[in-house]
């Protein structure tokens, strides 16, 4: 492959050898397939046949970026491109229709060409079982709210280490967990469009249950070299100010988006300030007996941070309506900082710092687990608007990494046990109720064609991980 000017001169950026770069994605961004190979459906088939008009310009999952026939060409790239890992998720409802049952010999064939696919081209895999994408009859049973599903997915993950542990080592349970409750549960943004703070509550317990007893599953398998983990999209709570009820706004919100896994997973009991808080609304969870003991005797080896944005909050301005339905907003108003700097195409805030932030307080708070980025990264609109000599000139996605890269370094020079770091994402992918508006990827997906092309930023990475620096 021809080498693009990369803008590298002198490294002032040093990073370990080791470091773990590459890119992450998900099974349901970017597979396709939907309906081929013996896979059952998941919400998103479900939810898009439904209501197509949730999605933009009526894009479904129906094919997305065709990975499931082209995982080999595509691998090739990442080798090409530099990388020396991938992040992918498992599709439960291809590995196992429906959730529970026969194990589809197609999807064991197919996982396990894209795994032997990258561990012939260098590049080591890291799996997620799960990434935002239920099983249908499994939500049909209750989804995350049901016991009986938390037994399916500690099934579902005990078959994945069992046919794919002697290749795969590195593992995560979940990724963004909290994300399935905010959409699903609360701000109508995922299946099942629950809005009830009751059921949130409820969903996200059994979700780290559910971890837990993966956590449990991985460590029965005995995978020599294994590690697992969760990936939490860890989004620093900044208060307005030092008043004491601007702080008080910020540590809640802290409690419920971040802690409220974050502390099980690593430390494997939850904040005392969480249940209290809880305990005071009348919102604890339905627990059984041994739960407590199976999420403290299963903590993680490792964690994965994904950091898109802060959260920046202040004290309520008003009383809340005692008629609207409860919401995490009870505790705070959202701030909008003045002078942010925005991603106006995803109309998230970019502050750099907060992944330094986030290093430091797992540094001091959290034993200075071992931790990569597992997803970063800036999704843009109409990119076609900067292709210059057929390629997209994505100078704001280099200055983009490269200003996040800077604060790792920081960190990792303060000892921050950070040991890599995946952009979302390798390639442009399906964004869920976004479809493909914003484009985040290394490479360009034409979706007509399906071709792949290297944007500018594919190139400054790849130089980046041979030059060690930048
Ligand atoms: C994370 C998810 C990814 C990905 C990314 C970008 O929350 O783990 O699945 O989609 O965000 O967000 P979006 O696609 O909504 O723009």
């Amino acid at each position: 492959m021809e080498r693009a000017d990369d803008g590298i001169k002198d490294v002032q950026y040093r990073f370990p050898k080791d470091f773990w770069l590459g890119g992450a994605s998900s099974a349901t961004q970017i597979e396709g397939a939907a309906r081929e190979g013996g896979k059952g459906l998941n919400i998103w088939d479900y939810w898009f046949e439904k209501e197509p008009h949730r999605f933009y310009d009526g894009v479904g999952p129906d094919t997305t970026s065709d990975f499931y026939h082209r995982y080999r060409e595509d691998i090739k790239l990442m080798k090409e491109l530099g990388h020396n890992s991938f992040r992918f998720s498992i599709s439960w409802s291809r590995l196992i229709p429906g959730g529970i049952g026969e194990v589809n010999p197609e999807a064991v064939d197919f996982y396990n060409r894209v795994i032997d696919e990258l561990l012939a081209n260098g590049i080591e895999p890291f799996a997620n079982l799960y990434h935002f994408d239920m099983p249908l009859e499994m939500q049909q049973l209750g989804g995350w709210e049901s016991r009986k599903v938390v037994e399916a997915y500690a099934r579902y993950a005990r078959i994945c280490f069992e046919k794919f542990g002697d290749r795969v080592k590195k593992w995560f349970t979940h990724n963004e967990p909290i994300v399935p409750v905010e959409g699903g549960y609360l701000y109508d943004f995922h299946y099942p469009n629950i809005v009830d703070f009751r059921r949130a509550v409820q969903v996200a317990y059994h979700t780290i249950v559910a971890h837990a007893k993966a956590v449990k599953a991985f460590r029965e398998a005995n995978i020599k070299d294994g590690k697992i983990g969760i990936i939490l999209n860890l989004t620093p709570s900044y208060p307005r100010s030092e008043h004491p009820a601007d702080r008080q706004a910020a540590h809640i919100a802290d409690l419920l988006f971040n802690r409220s896994f974050l502390d099980p997973a690593v430390k494997g009991e939850y904040p005392q300030d969480l249940i209290d808080l809880l305990k005071a609304h009348g919102f604890l969870p339905v627990t059984q007996e041994g739960d407590l003991e199976l999420i403290r005797e299963h903590t993680i080896d490792w964690l994965g941070v994904n950091y898109y944005q802060p959260r920046r909050v202040k004290a309520k301005e008003t009383l809340p309506n005692p008629y609207a339905p409860f919401m995490p907003e009870r505790f705070f108003d959202n701030y909008e900082m003045p002078g942010r700097k925005m991603n106006p195409y995803r109309g998230w805030e970019i502050y750099e710092k907060g992944i330094y932030d986030i290093l430091i307080n797992l540094r001091d708070n959290y034993g200075n687990i071992e931790c990569f980025i597992s997803e970063n990264g800036m999704g843009v609109q109409n990119e076609e608007r900067f292709i210059k000599d057929g390629i997209i000139q994505d100078d704001y996605r280099i200055d983009f990494i490269k200003e996040h890269l800077k604060w790792v370094h920081k960190a990792l020079s303060e000892g921050c046990n950070v040991k890599g770091y995946h952009l979302w994402a390798f390639m442009d992918c399906w964004s869920w109720t976004n479809a493909y508006k914003n484009r985040y990827g290394f490479v360009s997906v034409d979706l007509k064609t399906q071709k792949r092309t290297p944007k500018k930023s594919a190139y400054w990475f790849k130089a980046f991980a041979e030059n060690g620096g930048f």
